[in-house]
């Protein structure tokens, strides 16, 4: 009887290449974030030369340039971080759908892990509060990049 292949997540950043995008708009959260996603990067033994950083002025942009990011060969996960609070209009629904649908795309298209960072809250009080919640994200990827690695050397 066979037993079953069980991969159990890691997180251990040694040899990975990560890039994170992060939006410039509402930057007094967004680089807070980017902040807590680079230290955990480290911590997790991310190689500081293994790590790119590109800003995008906002939310909108993120998928795109995560896109591009995924393609490279030297990047194995992508980390978005935005933040996006509801104002009078309705620009907030169109941003953050745009973002959501834009950043799962990137990741379905590239087979990459893109990690989803984007706030999306009624006001500013909300956003700050969820700011340390960031520190889930380095995690994520860098388990993501390792469970698909493990799924693609299964044998
Ligand atoms: N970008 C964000 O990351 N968060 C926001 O809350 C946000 N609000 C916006 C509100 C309006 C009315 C507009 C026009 C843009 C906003 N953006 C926001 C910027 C957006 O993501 C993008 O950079 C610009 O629309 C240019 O494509």
């Amino acid at each position: 009887l066979m037993a079953p292949r069980i991969i159990d997540p890691k997180l251990d950043g040694t040899g990975l290449g990560i890039a994170v995008v992060a939006a410039r708009f509402n930057s007094y959260m967004a680089d807070q974030m980017l902040e807590i996603t680079l230290e955990r990067l480290s911590a997790l033994g991310v190689a500081d030369e293994n790590v790119i950083v590109v800003r995008t002025a906002g939310s909108f942009e993120l998928s795109l340039a995560a896109r591009r990011l995924a393609e490279r060969g030297d990047v194995d996960a992508v980390i978005c971080i935005g933040v996006v609070i509801r104002g009078d209009t309705d620009h907030y629904e169109h941003i953050a759908r745009a973002a959501a649908d834009g950043i799962v795309r990137a990741g379905d298209d590239s087979g990459k892990p893109v990690i989803f960072g984007v706030l999306t809250t009624d006001n500013t009080d909300q956003a700050v509060t969820r700011i340390p919640q960031a520190s889930d994200y380095a995690d994520t990827a860098v388990e993501m990049a390792g469970t698909l690695r493990q799924i693609h050397d299964l044998r």
